[in-house]
């Protein structure tokens, strides 16, 4: 067998020491081109650059930047740049949660769905602390997961959001597969006045917190537990058409 093709992208920036442990990780299962932005695209969502030309540059040997966000660059390298497509897109390790409603703001999850809209079994890697001690646990994780896609392959339209506890491998409780839980946002912006007395905001002050329902990735990760998300293309809620279709729209 060949080896496959594995694009690894992240939104923290083709300097971002999550990336290296990422593609290091999955070496031992093909072989891995990297296609990342140039700087820091945390928050940017599903952002595409449609309004200046985007630049690649080579970085070192299967690494290459772009001046774009993280769809940016897998938009680029399954629709052009690679020579073959991809077997699999692996976007991370994010330093920082991606759970519950924060998946849209994600650009680590854009650029894995991004993978799915292209039809690639895609998957997003974060560590849930801001500050991770243990990348290395999250980089195993990624591989291990990663096997796992290559071997079986996911359902259509599927992707997985993989968040990992910032501890040792070791002190891992295992891993559920859950669904999108609730972030509780309160708090959240901060309004102070500048030293001209000119008010200011800041989006993203206090710390999250989330409503405590059993079974979804906010809540086994701090049981120490891998949390496997499946996120779905369709974000059409089904039940409310026949709903809706009540109401008496006036034209
Ligand atoms: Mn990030």
């Amino acid at each position: 067998m060949t080896s496959p093709c594995i694009l690894v992208t992240n939104d923290d920036g083709i300097h971002a020491p999550g990336l290296g442990i990422l593609a290091q990780a999955l070496e031992a299962l093909g072989e891995v081109w990297v296609y990342a932005p140039d700087r820091e695209q945390s928050a940017v969502g599903h952002g595409v650059s449609l309004h200046h030309p985007l630049r690649v540059t080579p970085f070192r040997d299967r690494w290459f930047m772009v001046d774009g966000t993280p769809t940016d660059c897998v938009m680029l390298a399954v629709r052009d740049l690679l020579r073959e497509r991809p077997a699999l897109i692996v976007s991370g390790i994010n330093p920082g949660a991606n759970l519950g409603d924060d998946v849209t703001y994600s650009g680590t999850v854009a650029g894995a769905y991004e993978g799915m809209l292209l039809g690639v079994p895609s998957m997003a890697v974060s560590n849930v602390s801001y500050a991770p001690k243990h990348l290395d646990t999250a980089g195993a994780v990624a591989e291990r997961v990663a096997r796992s896609i290559l071997e079986h392959g996911l359902p259509p339209e599927t992707m997985l959001n993989v968040n990992v506890p910032d501890v040792p491998e070791p002190e891992l409780a295992g891993l559920a597969i859950t669904r999108m839980g609730r972030r509780h946002y309160e708090d959240e912006i901060v309004r102070r006045e500048d030293p001209r007395g000119r008010v200011y905001y800041w989006i993203g002050g206090g710390p999250p917190t989330h409503h405590a329902e059993s079974g979804t990735d906010l809540e086994v990760v701090e049981r120490n537990l891998v949390s496997v998300t499946p996120l779905h293309r369709d974000l059409t809620n089904h039940q409310a058409i026949t709903y809706l279709e009540q109401w008496e729209f006036r034209p």
